[in-house]
């Protein structure tokens, strides 16, 4: 098997715990193949600084960064990547800021990742491409005369084609994924997303189920729905860091039951309208009042884009006024915590948890409703409260699924969960952790590195790309 280099907007150390899932488990096929792991350093330095590559050995992962200019992370990371890409992708063209500006420099920069990475390449090395950050990556090493096989990842949702269509410039963005081999997406729902836009906008020809021919190429693309490492998960949920908090928890709230919420702040994740649901659970349910506490942890995430810093400000007020309203001297309905929680200790929480609300407006899969299962006593396991727009839905049916948008729908599911019997709270679990072992981050891994490699090898040359 060749070499495999994984590029991604930011890369971590794999072997810091910290990681998380992915990064354990792409680390773990690098390691195999004494693989390459390129992206940007997080840093932004002056325009004379910006040019050098900086490596770092990993075990036997080479990591490689580059540096951006400010004017490069404005334009390309604040600007298109996060303020155009992701609103819409998540179905939010009101978010979205069109300057005409941001475009050029998410090419550029994605030129520039090209322009670096190119010369480290060998031959039969396998490259994989993460995230929206990145898409025309592909097309862009192509122009340097890169042959090798090339899959890109989508973490996040694909909307659908009049969606996708408002971004100017939406016909070079998609034209752009035909340079590569592989195309995955994290649901059906998005991939069919794909084949409507590419048929109905770009006049693809359909050649066989997952494969589409446009702009005289031919690519190939597949759900790949991504799962955490659930070994790892286990043993983290045993370790002390995770046993101590689980103990302070479960002493803190002997009298009443948990409810948790562990997000990026992001206006992705729904937190407003599920502090709504919870205000409105509370007003109907005077009975179960003090016997269940919320703890929404929200980390800080992209504060310097404007939408995030007025989701934070509604936030904090409509937790103080659900407090204000619903506590009392002894009981607040909502903890709030503005802070990323140690991933050691999450498990912890989880498991003190009886109920989770994972209730994003869009999501492209969602790893918290993953982990929070994994995390359970499966003798006493808690309840998932689900938003059926969570990638994750079309695969733990067994959630309570809710419709993020719909107050009262939530709050109902919130007393049922709250109130579900053991019976039911075990089969449902059972059910739920065997989707989940059977697709686990290696599965992901593996079976999307293998579908690239099998991947129909595509006509050479460039003549095609007129990006
Ligand atoms: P994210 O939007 O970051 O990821 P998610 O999948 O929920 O969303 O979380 C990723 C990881 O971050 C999980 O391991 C989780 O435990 C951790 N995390 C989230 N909030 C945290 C907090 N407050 N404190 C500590 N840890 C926290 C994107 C897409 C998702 C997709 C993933 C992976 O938006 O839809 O599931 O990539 O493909």
């Amino acid at each position: 098997m060749g070499r495999l280099v994984v590029v991604s907007n930011r890369i971590a150390d794999p072997r810091k715990t910290a990681a998380g899932g992915l990064a354990v488990a792409l680390a773990e096929v690098l390691n195999s193949t004494g693989g390459l792991w390129f992206g940007w350093s997080g840093k932004v330095v002056d325009s004379t600084d910006a040019d050098d590559v900086h490596f770092q050995q990993a075990g036997p992962v080479k990591l490689a960064t580059v540096d951006l200019t400010q004017v490069d992370h404005d334009d390309f990371y604040l600007g298109y990547s996060n303020g155009v890409l992701w609103p819409v992708f998540h179905y939010r063209l009101d978010l979205a800021d069109f300057d005409a500006g941001y475009i050029a420099g998410y090419r550029r920069v994605n030129q520039l990742f090209a322009r670096k990475l190119m010369p480290l390449l060998k031959p039969d090395d396998i490259i994989w491409v993460h995230d929206y950050h990145l898409i025309p990556l592909a097309a862009e090493l192509r122009a340097l005369g890169c042959e090798q096989r090339i899959g890109f990842f989508l973490h996040i949702p694909l909307p659908p084609p009049l969606l996708l269509a408002a971004i100017p410039g939406h016909d070079w963005l998609i034209r752009a994924l035909f340079a590569y081999d592989l195309l995955g997406f994290q649901s059906q729902g998005d991939l069919d997303h794909f084949g409507r836009y590419v048929e109905t906008e770009a006049h693809a020809q359909p050649v066989e189920p997952g494969r589409w021919r446009a702009f005289g190429r031919t690519v190939q693309a597949g759900a790949f729905p991504i799962g955490i490492d659930v070994e790892e998960f286990t043993q983290l949920t045993a370790a002390p860091d995770a046993v101590e908090m689980y103990e302070r928890m479960k002493n803190e709230y002997s009298r009443r039951k948990l409810l948790v919420g562990v997000d990026r702040l992001d206006y992705s994740k729904g937190l407003p309208q599920r502090m709504r649901a919870f205000r409105e659970f509370l007003e109907r349910n005077p009975e179960l009042r003090s016997s269940a506490t919320l703890i929404q942890i929200a980390s800080p995430s992209r504060e310097d884009v404007t939408a995030y810093t007025d989701l934070l400000h509604e936030l904090e007020s409509l937790c103080g006024s659900i407090n204000g309203n619903f506590g009392e001297l002894d009981w607040m309905p909502v903890r709030y915590i503005h802070r990323t929680v140690a991933r050691a200790r999450l498990p912890g929480l989880y498991r003190a948890s009886r109920v989770a609300l994972v209730t994003p407006l869009r999501d492209g899969m969602n790893l918290v409703a993953k982990e929070y299962l994994t995390a359970q006593d499966p003798e006493d396991p808690g309840v998932l409260v689900l938003s059926r727009f969570a990638g994750a839905a079309e695969q733990l049916k067994e959630a309570l699924l809710v419709n993020p948008y719909d107050r009262e729908g939530t709050a109902a599911a919130i007393g049922l969960a709250l109130q579900m019997p053991l019976d039911e709270r075990r089969s449902r679990h059972g059910a739920m952790m065997k989707t989940i072992k059977r697709f686990d981050v290696h599965w992901w891994c593996d079976t999307y590195l293998e579908a690239l490699r099998q991947a129909q090898a595509e006509e050479k040359g460039t003549s095609w790309l007129r990006l």
